[in-house]
């Protein structure tokens, strides 16, 4: 058998690794036998040299099997789905996709991440709620998806052993954005979910990982080959991620936003989101014999009365720790949310220094300086202050006169400095007319 060193030089030279030589890699990582400057040099040489797509499906296949690989009742085949999304600002999606779809008939065990730089998380978002537990055994996993449907949680301690240790040395050798290794690395999570269909939320633009829409296709190609190669379908959105979606970011204010999404006030681009990921899903599985069909019930679930999404959402909670007293009063029509939900203690509301129509926010301002007041983590295991945060007051297309308030930002220690505030101003652009507005989902990526 080859030694690692071996391996390593092969790869450097760019040659193809065998099936073997994967496993015997992937196998070395998990059960700790190789050195980390090892595993930091192989992570280098796939950076440098890329992979092909053997290589990338074996590499996956065996990322996934490196720990253990969730099995369900057979009678919910072909009925369990998830999403992914590569990450954007106020990106509250899977809070109202993970309701809908239990709502329609699916089950939806959705392993969600923490935020890490300007991206909020999931798991980061449901801790502002008090209570809520992200971290679930696999037998209580299961009984959620029973009783429930839906849940949301923390990656357990087994699931894709191999990709803790390489995802935290990709950040140590700066080789997180390959393409090879963000397919292994997301795709060997979502296969250990076992999952019969998987819609991945690829985002492209100022405020995405990927800028243009090219290299978002990129990935999102090889990430549904490999989905499909290890037998779920995998379809994805190619999805524009220059402002925000919805009008809030920050932990508990987009805890807020969702909920009212759930009750039927949702802002029109997260519903668009919301509805088109959930319409392909339900497609996918069979419950919708079409995409508009699956929209359709998506929509019903979420805003159709009686509000099903919302009770799905309200029993997730429950499940998941939050208090019965608590997660009513947060269902509740008309309810003061920072009754439950931290609020800031300091609040500014920021003005419009001219007169104009609003043709664009900076998503990725907004969330940069966020980030930096404590919304948001630099290193992993740092808190977040879910309390930070800010509110859009003005919609794209909005015709404003000067000294009107169009950000209102939640803020406690540190507080913004002034040079904030102006980096804040900048993230707003008027302009003298309103500019017709760019389709949010561009592409769809369906399987064949
Ligand atoms: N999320 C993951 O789970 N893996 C990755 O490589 C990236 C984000 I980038």
């Amino acid at each position: 058998m080859q030694s690692i060193p071996d391996l390593i030089k092969k790869k450097r030279d760019g040659g193809a690794l065998s099936e073997q030589e994967i496993k015997t890699f992937v196998h070395a990582v998990t059960d700790g036998t190789i050195k980390e400057c090892q595993t930091g040099a192989m992570l280098m040489a796939i950076w440098q040299q890329g992979m092909e797509h053997a290589e990338i499906e074996t590499f996956t296949r065996e990322m996934m099997s490196s720990g253990e690989v969730m099995s369900w009742p057979e009678e919910w085949a072909g009925h369990v789905v998830d999403k992914h999304s590569t990450g954007g600002v106020g990106d509250k999606v899977s809070l109202v996709l993970a309701p809908a779809l239990a709502a329609c008939g699916c089950k939806v065990p959705m392993i969600s991440g923490r935020g890490l730089a300007h991206t909020g998380g999931t798991l980061d978002k449901l801790e502002s709620i008090p209570g809520y537990t992200i971290h679930q055994s696999g037998a209580k996993i299961l009984e959620m998806l029973g009783s429930v449907g839906c849940c949301i949680v923390g990656q357990t301690k087994s699931l894709v052993p191999a990709d803790r240790v390489m995802y935290a040395l990709r950040d140590a050798t700066s080789t997180v954005d390959s393409l090879p290794l963000i397919t292994g690395s997301i795709i060997s999570k979502k296969g250990a979910e076992s999952l019969s269909a998987l819609i991945l939320d690829v985002k492209f633009g100022r405020a995405a990982l990927y800028k243009d829409l090219d290299s978002a296709r990129e990935l999102a190609q090889l990430m549904v080959a490999a989905g499909n190669r290890l037998g779920m379908r995998t379809a994805a959105a190619l999805s524009r991620m220059d402002a925000v979606i919805g009008r809030c970011v920050g932990n508990s204010l987009e805890v807020i936003e969702c909920l009212e999404t759930l009750k039927g006030h949702g802002p029109q681009d997260l519903m668009e989101l919301v509805t088109t990921l959930g319409g392909v899903l339900l497609m996918m599985t069979g419950l919708a014999k079409d995409q508009s069909e699956g929209r359709r019930q998506i929509s019903e679930a979420v805003i159709g009365a009686p509000k099903a999404a919302l009770a799905k959402f309200r029993a997730m909670m429950e499940a998941q720790g939050v208090a019965t007293e608590t997660a009513r009063l947060l269902c509740d029509t008309n309810t003061d949310y920072h009754s439950v939900l931290r609020k800031s203690k300091h609040e500014k509301r920021l003005e419009t220094t001219e007169e104009g129509v609003v043709v664009d926010f900076d998503g990725m301002i907004i969330a940069q300086i966020l980030h930096k007041l404590g919304a948001g983590r630099t290193k992993p295991d740092q808190p977040v202050n879910h309390s930070v945060g800010a509110r859009l007051l003005v919609s794209l297309g909005q015709r404003v006169k000067k000294g009107v308030p169009w950000l209102q930002l939640d803020y406690e220690d540190p507080a913004p400095t002034a040079e904030q505030i102006d980096q804040l101003q900048n993230a707003l652009k008027l302009g003298p007319k309103e500019i017709p507005k760019q389709k949010l989902v561009q592409e769809l990526l369906l399987p064949q």
